[in-house]
């Protein structure tokens, strides 16, 4: 259960948290048209909370929107504020932020573009994605029998409700047969993302993802890039196999909500020593230094709330 915080800003006010609802013809419930986000903010190492990587989620938000045509009812820079204001109000220092853009009543049908856009920002404390547990020692991941929407049918660049169908299909597929996470590949066959995060493996030393063009640009996935090259890992962006996922040293996952989560078993096959290996443990050092201002050189990725 959602742990209910005081306030959610809706459509430029805050309101009481059981009072911020929609309609049952709300035309994004019934269809699945409207974008979203999920960012973190974090208590800081000197005092103070900031959120990581704001800037960015906010242009995705955006970027999704414009993607499949959905005509922002707020300014960029409203929604800024309103992140902001949510945090303070409720008095969150630690918490998942949920922005969502969505198509409210008016016309039914597909083509409903006069409805009115609603616009959404909740905030409350999340923990561990995948638990704590498996941030510490990993999780276990089976390959799901979904592939992960085709790249011309549902757009990988946004972070669109509908998509999720397939994402959630996934999970639960995995969640049932006993595994913590799916990994998706894609209609081509190569390995894409897990469910709701982007999937890094290491091998002698190198690290390899795929390439952005096929899978969501996670902002986690863009500043793990960023601290590897900096701790003087090499990456490659490339097309993944699903066999050089079970040879793979190490495998990592990346999401604004699990972190740095370790992967130590994929289909039943233990990952390298089937505990998190150095590259992965570094990583995720590095960036919860990041996210918690303990590491000067990242002070631009964070916001600070004031
Ligand atoms: N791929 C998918 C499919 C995805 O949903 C996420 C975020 C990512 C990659 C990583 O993106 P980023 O957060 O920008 O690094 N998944 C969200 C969790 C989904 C959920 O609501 O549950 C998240 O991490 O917030």
């Amino acid at each position: 259960m959602v742990e209910k915080a005081k306030w959610i800003w809706q459509d430029g006010k805050l309101v009481p948290w059981d009072e911020a609802r929609v309609h049952v013809l709300t035309h994004t419930l019934h269809y699945g048209f409207g974008v979203f986000e999920g960012i973190r903010s974090y208590a800081l190492a000197g005092g103070g909370s900031a959120v990581f990587r704001l800037d960015a989620h906010l242009r995705r938000l955006y970027d999704s929107a414009k993607i499949i045509g959905l005509r922002p009812a707020v300014p960029l820079a409203d929604l800024h504020a309103a992140v902001m204001l949510v945090l303070k109000e409720n008095g969150l220092r630690e918490a998942y932020i949920r922005p969502i853009m969505l198509v409210g009543c008016g016309a039914m049908g597909l083509y409903a573009i006069d409805n009115p856009v609603g616009t959404v920002v909740a905030a409350f404390p999340w923990g561990a994605y995948l638990g704590e547990e498996g941030l510490a020692r990993g999780i276990r991941a089976k390959v799901s029998s979904f592939a992960r929407n085709h790249i011309n049918s549902a757009m990988a660049k946004g972070k669109i409700c509908g998509h999720y169908v397939n994402n959630i299909m996934a999970k639960s597929e995995a969640v049932h047969a006993g595994y913590h996470e799916a990994i998706m590949l894609d209609t081509a066959g190569f390995v894409a993302e897990a469910s709701g995060e982007n999937l890094f493996l290491v091998k002698d030393g190198v690290v390899h993802t795929p390439g952005v063009a096929t899978v969501l640009g996670g902002v986690t996935r863009d500043a793990v890039m960023a601290i590897m090259r900096d701790l003087g890992i090499a990456v490659v962006e490339r097309n993944i196999a699903r066999d050089e996922l079970y040879i793979a040293d190490e495998i990592l996952i990346t999401g604004t909500a699990a972190e740095v989560t370790p992967v130590r078993e994929v289909d039943d096959r233990p990952i390298g020593a089937g505990k998190p290996g150095p590259v992965t443990l570094k990583v995720q050092a590095a960036y919860f230094d990041a996210v918690k201002g303990r590491n000067p050189a990242y002070e631009g990725w964070l916001t600070r709330v004031r």
